[in-house]
């Protein structure tokens, strides 16, 4: 009796294991396909630039201006540490300096819309104004077509999809994803600067700001409605909090490098940022924030990410909080940690200073 079953047994597992490979092979052939294509052969990854254009913001534009492999489509101007039309102007003329004059740049709103939260006025004088830092007139305008409305139509064509980097609070984002929903799950990836998750915030920094709330990061504190809106937007998010940003301190040595290297206009741009830092470098409180997170968007491995469930605490106390739920399902990859040598190579070696 079992001899004769045993053919008809085998025959049975074959057949179930060829069906459920057939059915494996119809639902992931396409993932498989995309993964085993070389990245090259895609060409340049497209990104698209939310900024609130700080000195630092402008790094991080310049670093990802500098990598071959990246091309920068747009880049649109947040309410922030500069106010909109100063920073868009500054933008402009880094952009003109850098001799890309087909990249377009929109204006977002003047005014957070959840709140009356503002950047020390010390702070916005010095991101509007750049002092010690030489661009180039800017030789044309913003576009006129709003941040919110060109982000809405952009990031919703589907055909096309992009990868996103925002390096300010998260109005622009938020505006985008309310009038287009669909665009947040059509995003390729969006790597944003801001929270500290399992660390202090930084609204005390340097002094410059009394507060109760030591737990909130400036980005996410201006503009917390907005961050809800892009954390429960569904977009493949990888945020990169203080708690990364932190481990990456900019040094006398990286500095020294860029001012003894620097010989093309972005890295001698670099260079000057860097030198009118120079006081708060040599104290260790300059960080890498915005720089950071334009290296892991070009490379990951400058960090160290997991998947946590984070949500945006609006409590008076501590608007804008990033708080980990335990035992919920994740809704991005946190940097929680990064490696100071690696980003230092990555953004060096873009520049040619390393
Ligand atoms: O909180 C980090 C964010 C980043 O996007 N910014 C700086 C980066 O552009 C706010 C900020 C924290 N400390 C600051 C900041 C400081 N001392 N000066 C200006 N901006
Ligand atoms: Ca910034």
């Amino acid at each position: 009796m079992r001899s004769r079953r045993r053919p008809t047994a085998v025959l049975g597992a074959i057949f179930v294991f060829a069906v459920f490979q057939a059915f494996l092979s119809f639902f992931f052939a396409h993932d498989l396909k995309a993964q085993a294509r070389p990245r090259r052969a895609l060409g340049p990854r497209t990104v698209i630039i939310d900024t609130d254009a700080g000195s630092d913001d402008l790094m991080a534009i310049a670093f990802l201006l500098s990598r071959p492999d990246i091309r920068v489509e747009a880049i649109t101007v947040v309410n922030g540490v500069a106010h909109v039309p100063a920073g868009a102007h500054n933008v402009l003329r880094l952009l003109e300096l850098a001799g890309r004059r087909d990249v377009p740049v929109f204006l977002g709103e003047e005014t957070p819309p959840s709140g009356d939260a503002e950047f020390p006025a010390a702070w916005r004088r010095a991101a509007d104004e750049l002092p010690g830092i030489a661009l180039p007139d800017a030789q044309r305008a913003a576009e006129s077509l709003p941040a919110g409305e060109y982000l809405s139509k952009r990031l919703a064509d589907a055909a096309h999809p992009v990868q996103f980097l925002a390096l300010g609070p998260l109005t622009n984002l938020a505006a985008a994803f309310t009038r287009a929903p669909r665009a947040a799950r059509i995003l390729r990836q969006l790597v944003i600067m801001g929270g500290a998750v399992g660390v202090s915030g930084n609204l005390g920094d340097g002094g410059a700001f009394k507060t109760v709330n030591t737990s909130s990061e400036w980005n996410l504190y201006i503009d917390p409605g907005a961050a809800k809106i892009v954390f429960t937007s569904g977009a493949p998010i990888r945020l990169v909090p203080l708690d990364a940003t932190q481990r990456v301190p900019i040094d006398m040595a990286m500095l020294e490098q860029f001012q003894a290297r620097a010989s093309a206009p972005l890295s001698r741009f670099v260079a000057q940022v860097l030198a009118t830092n120079r006081e708060s470098t040599r104290q260790g409180f300059y960080f890498a924030w915005d720089p950071l997170a334009a290296a892991a968007l070009a490379n990951p491995a400058v960090a160290t990410f997991r998947l946590m469930a984070i949500e945006i605490s609006e409590k008076p106390g501590e608007r804008g909080r990033t708080i980990e739920i335990k035992n919920r399902r994740p809704n991005m990859q946190v940097a929680t940690d990064a490696n100071s040598l690696r980003f230092r190579d990555v953004f060096m070696a873009a520049f040619g200073v390393n």
